[in-house]
């Protein structure tokens, strides 16, 4: 019997030394929403197109609806590889870790969404990505987004005057503080998971975002008022941490990183298609009502001066001025 045990555990240890060498990993993801949310669809197409280029050696377990947090805990987790390996992930959520990536989704950066395509097809955001890994070990795998970030709130905004001291909160980058005080409002910092309480108890009168994520996180309930501002079209990467993209084989990392590129493209058909007609279903259901700003073509002047001083700051002119001029 004794022999027996000996050579049951030396099955055991063979069985785990053949799992160990065909490289199976599992991977954690993360979306702060439901399967119904563009972010939660582009991370499956993901998913998909990595298990059938791996056969199956990557799983995947994605958790929902906010179960690990919301986007500026997982930039933590990533950082120190623990808890999330991948997500989608706004470039403001990430400032703390390395200040030049919210350059990438500063408002009032792309003039409509064919400039917002051509930038994120060509490789002009390759110095930001370097020091992203750089400075917080985060790898970018692809470009998602396309929503319209617009402002969204309890009361009417329709004009500078209305926008005038008005109390919004902003990602916790500064250059979103500083781009909406440029534009005279009271913005400040608050985490994504205590915005609609913040509205509800009239802590903040609104804040900005898109269509997509108002729907599908209900904000509407406190902030039926949609004003068209316009001033961001979102630029979204599909991030995995330095931590699990080092424990791939050199093969994976090949297939992770393809497959973040086309998903990404997959994810910003989608949700750049679906912004309008998730606009359209809630001012339909009477959630929300739109209004046009009125002014809106004096904003970007207000601002430009703010991210030509932001881009001076961390010595990336010249990336900026080749972003605009693409
Ligand atoms: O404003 C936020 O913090 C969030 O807004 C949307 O839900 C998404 O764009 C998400 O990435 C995050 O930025």
């Amino acid at each position: 019997s004794s022999v027996n045990l000996l050579k049951g555990s030396a099955i055991a240890v063979t069985l785990l030394a053949t799992s160990a060498s065909a490289q199976d990993v599992t991977l954690r993801g993360a979306s702060m929403f439901d399967e119904d949310h563009a972010f939660t669809k582009t991370m499956r197409e993901f998913e998909r197109i990595v298990g059938e280029a791996s056969g199956n050696s990557i799983a995947f377990d994605l958790r929902l609806n906010g179960e690990l947090g919301v986007e500026s805990d997982y930039v933590t987790f990533l950082n120190q590889g623990v808890a999330v390996d991948y997500t989608i992930m706004a470039p403001s959520n990430m400032a703390t870790f390395a200040p030049s990536i919210p350059l990438m989704d500063m408002p009032f950066l792309f003039r409509d969404l064919e400039h917002w395509e051509a930038v994120l097809s060509s490789d002009a955001f390759a110095p930001l990505e370097a020091e992203l890994l750089e400075a917080a070990d985060i790898v970018i795998l692809g470009y998602t987004g396309g929503g319209v970030r617009n402002l969204v709130s309890s009361v009417p905004i329709k004009n500078l005057e209305d926008l005038a001291g008005h109390r919004m909160r902003v990602m916790g980058a500064p250059i979103q503080a500083q781009v909406f005080q440029a534009l005279t409002a009271a913005p400040s910092a608050i985490a994504y998971s205590e915005v609609y309480n913040a509205i509800q108890t009239g802590v903040i009168a609104g804040f900005e975002n898109e269509a997509a994520s108002i729907q599908n996180l209900k904000f509407y309930e406190v902030a039926p008022y949609v004003t068209l501002t316009g001033h961001t079209i979102t630029v979204r990467p599909i991030v995995m941490s330095g931590t699990a993209f080092r424990a791939l084989t050199p093969e994976q990392q090949e297939i992770v990183k393809a497959a973040g590129a086309q998903a990404g493209a997959f994810g910003r058909a989608l949700e750049s298609r679906e912004d309008g007609t998730k606009l359209q279903e809630m001012v339909d259901a009477g959630q929300v009502q739109t209004l046009e700003f009125e002014g809106r073509e004096k904003l970007l002047e207000m601002v430009t001066p703010v991210q030509d001083a932001y881009a001076a700051e961390l010595g990336a002119t010249e990336l900026l001025e080749a972003v605009r001029a693409q």
